[in-house]
């Protein structure tokens, strides 16, 4: 909330700005400050809109399949996940075809954000990124895949908010 209303001043701050830049010979009086504020208002509902877009979402990473990050020797293989300003990393496991079954419940969140999932093989010095993908989230129980080197399956559930339904939770019963 406090960085919405941060931004919504400085939005204000650099329109007022400009205003004053305007050559005041030029300006027709009103007309753009009027068009200006009325664009404000919009963002601002927009913010609004996505406040009230919130859900309960867990994230199992399931397993990685096919997996060749070190050739001939066993993948050190990890998974990680970002989804807003959460992180988390599993375990590591020393396998091509790793089963994590990692469980993060992540609480209530914003749903218009992407799951960003990466599957690494640990090495000394520089990892190996070997799948790397971005995934918007809908309302329910969802498994999908990501392809690279290898694949990796993740399974998430996302439930609305009471009073919020849509594929993302947008919309007030
Ligand atoms: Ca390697
Ligand atoms: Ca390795």
């Amino acid at each position: 909330m406090q960085s919405y209303l941060t931004s919504g001043f400085l939005l204000l701050s650099l329109i007022l700005q400009i205003g004053t830049q305007c050559d005041a010979a030029a300006f027709a009086p009103g007309d753009d400050l009027v068009e200006t504020l009325q664009g404000v208002e919009m963002v601002d509902s927009d913010l609004s809109t996505r406040q009230n877009m919130r859900g309960t979402l867990s994230v199992i990473i399931v397993r990685a399949l096919g997996l060749n990050g070190d050739g001939l020797m066993k993948t050190n293989s990890v998974a990680r996940m970002w989804y807003s300003s959460f992180y988390y990393q599993t375990n590591e496991i020393k396998s091509d075809n790793p089963t994590w079954n990692a469980v993060y419940n992540l609480g209530i969140v914003e749903t218009h954000l992407p799951l960003k999932i990466e599957v690494v093989d640990k090495d000394v010095g520089k990892d190996d990124l070997l799948i790397s993908c971005a995934q918007y989230l809908t309302q329910g129980v969802h498994t999908f895949t990501c392809s690279g080197n290898g694949q990796v399956e993740v399974n998430y559930s996302l439930i609305c908010e009471p009073g919020l339904t849509g594929s993302q939770c947008e919309v007030g019963k």
